[in-house]
């Protein structure tokens, strides 16, 4: 009888896992609704069909809808206002008492035709989207829609996508197309990043300068921020929107249901001002607009022609503008400067402010003032905390959870995009040939799985939570091609996390979804990133000898076929099936099959053997949680971290050391041991202070063999290598000390620096 129940129990499992498989088969929605009933059947629209608007306001929906068809699929259906639906039609109505935030609708397909009921405009204009998703991606294949019934509504009220368009520049033609991904997705935020110190992209009329000086560059860094000896082009660079293309870029997103939220940085983050307008700083220049990455020293002065400046500036801003919201960056000012000013000493003095960092807070303040006179409210980076928080500000909290956590406990409003789970400039795949990012390694399943509510708040707190928002840093993404591959399709994951409700959020199932995805994405001609098909080594201690080398494809469907002779893989090589055990260096190429047919990226991979490989570790201090995958043995499993870094295989230590003893199981004869460390002063990953390596035979006497100054780290070169001269032992310790507090002047200043390192060496 148990038995009996057992296995009906069994088959019931089974039965609700294959059909929850259908379901996301038969409805690839992104982001996944509130709730869906599939209903029998589907509805075959002609291409004569209409969207019937129960009023005439809601004509504009259709108007846009049929914009995208006419671009996509080259018909469109025509618009008819009546109260009756009729057979083969769209209906679109607004009945305020559907529940939920603004933008919550209801979508009912069946054999009669197509229903829409949103709580408000942008409620239908989201129904809308929902239906555009269930459409065949084709221009020729009939309009058959799978009967449903859909109710859903947001989780959260601002669901933002941000892009920089200062370190590069971006055409309005392409601003728009990134605000139509945004709004298939059901984004309603465009933070447009408008002024950084590489180029100023508005065109202010009280300010010519800002044009002709500030909005260009004469060269631009190449390659990595961090890389050695920095190197230039000689190309003038830049380019600015005029006043008319940013308000045909505000209306056209306005008819989308996307907001835009200009940003206009200060105190920091101004060089590209300053070039134009020395009289503006503290030293009074002169200065250029800047070439390379990072942060400068050089910012605005709080002199009242600085506020009144900014003020005259902010007006026009406003008023191109009509959101509530002025974002005035607040980011990353070094306060240099300012503290060997004769003005600013005098200011501190005479407002009564404890130093520089209330002398920022005095700044920000202030131009929250300003912005109140004229309706509209601020939004900073959390940085804005420092020193005093403005009464009324919003926080956008991007170095962490911890900002916007203090901020909502404060009772201020506040946005989530910190860089772990929303900085799309960072790599989101390991494949070698993927385009040069800042650093960082933010995959896709990862964004996924990212909860903008933190533990930490409760009760009312929680409602300071408006939203989230991912990142498009454009330092090394040059044009248009490459923000889709960034944003695409990260942004996908991003949108459940920002539209639907937690519970209801699963990641195979949304994988599940994207096959479908990448098809309309593939139709409408983006450039979509295919790093979710990447196959992802780890490796363990050998069962025998040497190292396991374990393959794995996150997404379920498919075969690995690799090669282990440098050659690409084919639909004839060998598929993977069990670890591959090496005991000496090798080299893994391999990509995700679907039979012959090569889905993913080529990703090759060299596991680089020596004595130290595969052994036993032992680490004192533990790994921040960000970067500590695979624990010590990261250190001693023959991978070297990629360069610029991307997060794999690195351990990272927040303002701790490495130290790490290395069991080489018996009596070893050691010619050299070796420790590869990281520079990367952007990333605030410094070398370490100094470095030592001992030995011991027994794991407790250890005897120094030799140690080196940070100083004398030579950036150019990978790791430091400590010749040992032929002694025999079994335990290595390696150490290696933190560079400490972030020095004034640097990226990051006064946080405390990491410390990343991806291998130990013992020869
Ligand atoms: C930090 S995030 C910055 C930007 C850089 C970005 C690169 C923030 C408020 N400031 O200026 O572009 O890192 O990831």
């Amino acid at each position: 009888m148990f038995l009996r129940i057992l296995l009906f129990l069994l088959v019931y499992l089974l039965h609700l896992s294959a059909s929850a498989q259908d379901v996301h088969q038969r409805y690839p929605l992104i982001p996944w609704p509130d709730s869906l009933r599939p209903l029998q059947g589907s509805v075959r629209l002609e291409r004569s069909a209409k969207f019937i608007v129960a009023h005439d306001s809601i004509s504009q929906e259709a108007v846009v809808v049929n914009e995208y068809l006419l671009a996509n699929y080259g018909f469109t259906f025509q618009t008819t206002v009546s109260k009756r639906a009729g057979d083969g039609n769209i209906f679109l109505t607004v009945d305020p008492a559907i529940p939920g935030h603004t933008g919550a609708y209801q979508l009912t397909v069946n054999n009669r035709g197509v229903i829409i009921k949103g709580n408000s405009l942008a409620g239908v204009f989201y129904g809308l989207q929902t239906f555009l998703q269930l459409l065949p991606p084709s221009k020729s294949a009939p309009l058959d829609v799978q009967a449903v019934e859909i109710f859903d509504s947001p989780r959260f009220v601002y669901r933002g996508m941000h892009l920089d368009v200062s370190r590069h520049f971006f055409p309005v033609a392409f601003v728009k197309r990134y605000i139509d991904h945004l709004v298939r997705y059901k984004m309603n935020y465009f933070h447009w990043h408008l002024t950084d110190d590489q180029g100023w992209r508005i065109e202010i009329k009280r300010y010519p300068e800002l044009q002709r000086v500030s909005a260009w560059r004469n060269g631009t860094r190449i390659g990595h921020y961090s890389s050695v000896p920095e190197a230039y082009d000689t190309i003038r660079y830049g380019g600015y929107y005029t006043q008319d293309e940013v308000k045909e870029v505000v209306a056209y997103a306005a008819r989308r249901h996307v907001t835009v939220l200009p940003e206009i940085e200060m105190p920091g983050h101004a060089l590209a001002v300053l070039a134009a307008y020395p009289n503006l700083s503290c030293t009074g220049g002169p200065f250029t607009v800047g070439r390379t990455w990072g942060v400068f020293q050089d910012v605005f002065c709080p002199k009242e022609e600085t506020f009144e400046f900014l003020e005259n500036v902010l007006s026009e801003v406003c008023e191109l503008f009509p959101g509530t919201y002025i974002h005035i960056g607040g980011d990353e000012c070094p306060k240099d400067r300012w503290k060997v000013c004769t003005h600013c000493q005098s200011l501190i003095k005479k407002e009564g402010l404890k130093d520089e960092h209330e002398l920022q807070s005095y700044f920000i303040r202030r131009i929250e003032r300003f912005l109140n006179t004229r309706n509209k409210r601020m939004i900073g980076w959390d940085e804005i905390l420092e020193g005093g928080l403005a009464p009324d500000a919003t926080v956008m909290s991007w170095r962490g959870y911890q900002g916007g956590i203090d901020a909502a406990k404060m009772g201020h409003d506040v946005v989530m995009t910190p860089t772990s789970y929303c900085y799309f400039d960072y790599y989101q795949s390991r494949n070698p040939q993927e385009p040069l990012a800042i650093g960082g390694f933010l995959p896709l399943d990862k964004v996924y799985r990212f909860e903008p509510v933190p533990d930490a708040l409760v009760g009312e707190e929680v409602q300071r939570i408006l939203g989230v928002q991912a990142n498009m840093w454009t330092e090394y993404v040059p044009d248009g091609k490459q923000v889709e591959h960034m944003v695409l399709p990260r942004m996908c994951a991003l949108s459940e996390v920002a539209w639907s409700s937690s519970g209801k959020r699963n990641y195979d199932q949304f994988v599940e979804r994207l096959g479908s995805h990448f098809k309309l994405l593939g139709f409408l001609g983006t450039n979509y990133s295919l790093a979710v098909f990447d196959v992802e080594a780890a490796v363990y201690p050998g069962t025998t000898k040497g190292i396991d080398i374990h393959l794995n494809s996150p997404y379920k469907y498919g075969s690995i076929r690799y090669t282990t002779n440098g050659s690409r893989p084919d639909g004839n090589s060998k598929i993977y099936s069990t670890p591959i055990n090496a005991d000496q260096s090798i080299v893994i190429t391999s990509a995700l099959f679907d039979g012959s047919e090569r889905k993913g990226n080529v990703l090759q991979q060299l596991y680089k053997v020596n004595q130290a490989t595969g052994k036993t570790i032992t680490l004192t201090n533990k790994p921040h949680e960000e970067y500590c995958r695979g624990g010590g043995f990261t250190l001693i499993n023959g991978v070297y971290g990629a360069l610029p870094w991307n997060g794999a295989d690195w351990l990272g230590f927040q303002g701790q050391d490495l130290e790490a003893v290395v069991d080489l199981g018996k009596p070893t004869t050691i010619i050299r041991a070796g420790i590869d460390v990281l520079n990367d002063e952007g990333s605030w990953i410094h070398y370490p202070k100094r470095m030592e390596v001992f030995l011991s035979d027994d794991g407790i006497t250890f005897t120094s063999f030799g140690n080196v100054e940070g100083d004398k780290l030579d950036a150019s070169k990978r790791y430091v290598i400590f010749p040992v001269d032929k002694v025999k032992a079994r335990y290595v310790k390696f150490v290696a000390e933190n560079a400490g507090i972030i020095p004034d002047g640097k990226p990051g200043a006064g946080n405390p620096s990491w410390l990343f390192v991806d291998e130990l060496v013992v020869e």
